[in-house]
């Protein structure tokens, strides 16, 4: 995509002018991250529904839910933008009494002839995915980790490491307990963690210069000056999270480990980013198959201090926001592709910004060595489904939007940090 911008962040004015329609590569170094199967436990359901305007018409439906006793947490109301004469209601449900919803939609749809559209969380025929529509709401993912940090898998470094295990429980409990706008607990790092970050650092900061792209070069001075990057140091991600806010509005939020893509993407709908905050075994400094603290402050962050790139990645993050699963599964494939394992080319010169590659020193060497097969990225094969290449905008991104099966549409409301469900206009 096209980096183009004038200044940096608030307390800096430093100018970034990056080579215009870069053309983006991939390059896969290992396999796939180890992703459990996980069933959503908590159910969350909210439900839009289209009334025409007359007297009683909202007493009436709302006599159905009191009748089977279920509790209403949340009714809001707009006049439909398609039809003049009808209202659009959006509630949120009581979790704890769900099962007798079916019958109350049934009654809803057949016998009254109302529009419902069911939110949720549970894969259900005829509903819409369930979705985050406050900033807030994304605390409901905290237990929804696909590999629960103090469950690794038995190929892990750490997996036989009774100490490094009982460390990752620790980061998965604070993760756990963390609610939005809480300071990010700051972590004293044992002198061995210190030492594993310093052998990444060091040897990743030799590299950046040659393989890293111009985007994260410029940043990464800021880093060292405002947010504790050095060798000796484990950045402190609510030090990190202030400074991005700075930039772009980004924020951290600590995460007990890997999000499904769905929860993941969503997060960056609100401009919050989900990182880990545990650092890798200290065996394998070099490479590590699953995100930690090197992978999101020395991969990701750089990047997200971008405005353009932090508006690609919200654009990602709202095309997202209750799309079927193939969808997702195109986006996430998009994502990691680029924003992960990405290579761009800066004149002649092919540079990583991909940060899976930006935080694995056996990587970057390798991935910009004479061994791997670099292809360019076509988005009609890596996502299968009809996509503009090359360039990456966020008008494209947009477009792909436009083209996923919603019964609404979605609109990012900055101020109140709230995603505004529009009828599809
Ligand atoms: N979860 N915690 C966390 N961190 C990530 O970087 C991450 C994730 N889940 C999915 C994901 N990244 C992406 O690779 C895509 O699946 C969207
Ligand atoms: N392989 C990367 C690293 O070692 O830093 C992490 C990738 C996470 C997706
Ligand atoms: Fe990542």
């Amino acid at each position: 995509w096209a980096f183009t911008q004038e200044s940096l962040c608030s307390n800096t004015s430093v100018s970034l002018q990056g080579a215009t329609g870069l053309s983006v590569s991939l390059f896969i170094f290992q396999e796939t991250m180890y992703i459990e199967e996980n069933t959503y436990k908590n159910d969350m359901i909210s439900l839009i529904f289209l009334l025409k305007e007359k007297v009683g018409a909202l007493a009436k439906v709302l006599r159905i839910f009191e009748e089977k006793s279920i509790n209403l947490t949340h009714i809001e109301s707009r006049p439909s933008r398609v039809n003049k004469d009808e209202y659009e209601f959006f509630i949120n449900l009581d979790r704890r009494n769900t099962p007798l919803l079916t019958d109350i939609i049934k009654t809803l749809r057949n016998e009254m002839g109302v529009t419902v559209h069911e939110l949720s969380r549970k894969k259900k025929k005829d509903a819409v995915p369930w979705f985050p529509r406050t900033i807030q709401e994304l605390d409901r993912f905290a237990n929804q980790i696909l590999s629960y940090g103090a469950e690794l898998d038995a190929d892990h470094p750490g997996f036989k490491d009774p100490v490094y295990r009982a460390r990752r429980k620790e980061f998965a409990d604070m993760a756990y307990n963390y609610r939005h706008g809480q300071p990010i607990p700051k972590v004293t790092y044992t002198e061995e963690e210190k030492k594993t970050w310093g052998t990444v650092f060091r040897e990743l900061k030799t590299l950046y210069p040659t393989h890293a792209c111009y985007e994260h070069n410029h940043v990464f001075p800021l880093l060292e000056k405002y947010c504790g990057y050095q060798e000796d140091n484990i950045p402190q991600l609510e030090d990190v999270s202030k400074f991005l806010q700075t930039c772009t509005g980004f924020r951290l939020r600590p995460v007990a480990g890997l999000l499904s893509s769905r929860d993941f993407l969503a997060g960056l709908a609100f401009r919050v980013f989900h990182s880990t905050q545990y650092i890798r075994h200290g065996s394998k400094p070099m490479y590590t198959p699953e995100p930690d603290v090197c992978h999101e402050l020395l991969g990701h962050v750089p990047l997200f201090a971008d405005i353009s790139f932090a508006q690609f990645s919200q654009e990602i993050g709202l095309a997202s926001l209750g799309a079927p699963d193939e969808y997702i599964e195109k986006l996430a494939t998009v994502y990691w592709f680029t924003v992960e394992f990405g290579l761009c080319k800066e004149g002649d010169t092919i540079k990583a910004y991909g940060a899976g590659l930006l935080s694995s020193f056996g990587e970057l060497q390798y991935c910009l060595s004479d061994k791997p097969e670099i292809q360019s990225l076509n988005l009609e094969k890596t996502a299968v489904q009809k996509y503009p290449v090359t360039e990456f905008q966020p008008e494209k991104v947009r477009r792909f939007a436009s083209s996923i099966p919603r019964p609404f549409s979605i609109r990012y409301d900055p101020y109140t940090q709230r995603i505004e469900v529009l009828d599809n206009a």
